[in-house]
């Protein structure tokens, strides 16, 4: 048992939390005891299938991520089919953006480009570091099944841009949840992609 863990993206643990059919989404961070044990605190919006996610790295170790599904009982509407829908505009909650995409391809690198405006359609130029970075970026395949890790650019971009870096496995369509801070909070930015 992992007692021990290093910090990554300024935690220890981070918790993906999402329903089958990838309609819900949560990002959270749960306190770890002495023993090992990982525990959160988190109400499930919607019966079904959930899957977990957490990111961590055991101290000495690479950084790995365990998974496993829960089974929460009550109303459990199918989630709507996803469809592609960037490069284009996409609506937040609170914050919304323009995606750019280069190189949707299994195998090599693909820049996702947000470029953040607010509701108001003023660029979102105030963005405020999020887990040591400008933005966090959580990419999962329609199949609930493939975890793709995805980092923000080296690169210096322009105020209210923020550019990453993901890696793609296999084609197929994949839901993906920016997120980013202004004013002390946390605002997701969904998106679908298709990657040939
Ligand atoms: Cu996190």
């Amino acid at each position: 048992m992992v007692k021990e863990f290093e910090t990554i993206h300024e935690k220890q643990v981070h918790l993906i939390i999402v329903r089958e059919g990838l309609d819900q989404f949560a990002h959270i961070h749960p306190e770890i005891d002495r023993s090992g044990t990982i525990t959160a605190d988190y109400t499930f919006p919607l019966g079904g299938k959930y899957r977990l996610f957490a990111d961590h790295k055991p101290a000495g170790k690479g950084a790995t991520t365990a998974t496993t599904d829960v089974k929460v009982a009550g109303d459990a509407p199918s989630a709507p089919e996803l469809a592609s829908n960037v490069p284009g505009k996409v609506i937040g909650d609170g914050l919304n953006a323009e995606i750019a995409v280069d190189n949707a391809k299994a195998g090599g690198g693909t820049k996702i480009a947000f470029t953040l405006v607010d509701p108001t359609g003023r660029p979102a130029a105030d963005l405020q570091p999020y887990l040591g970075a400008m933005g966090h970026l959580v990419i999962i395949g329609a199949d609930g099944l493939e975890y793709v890790h995805a980092h923000p650019a080296e690169k210096k971009s322009p105020a209210g841009q923020v550019e990453f870096e993901a890696h793609f496995r296999k084609p197929g369509i994949y839901k993906g949840w920016g997120q980013f801070q202004r004013a002390g909070v946390v605002h997701t930015v969904p998106f679908v992609i298709r990657v040939n």
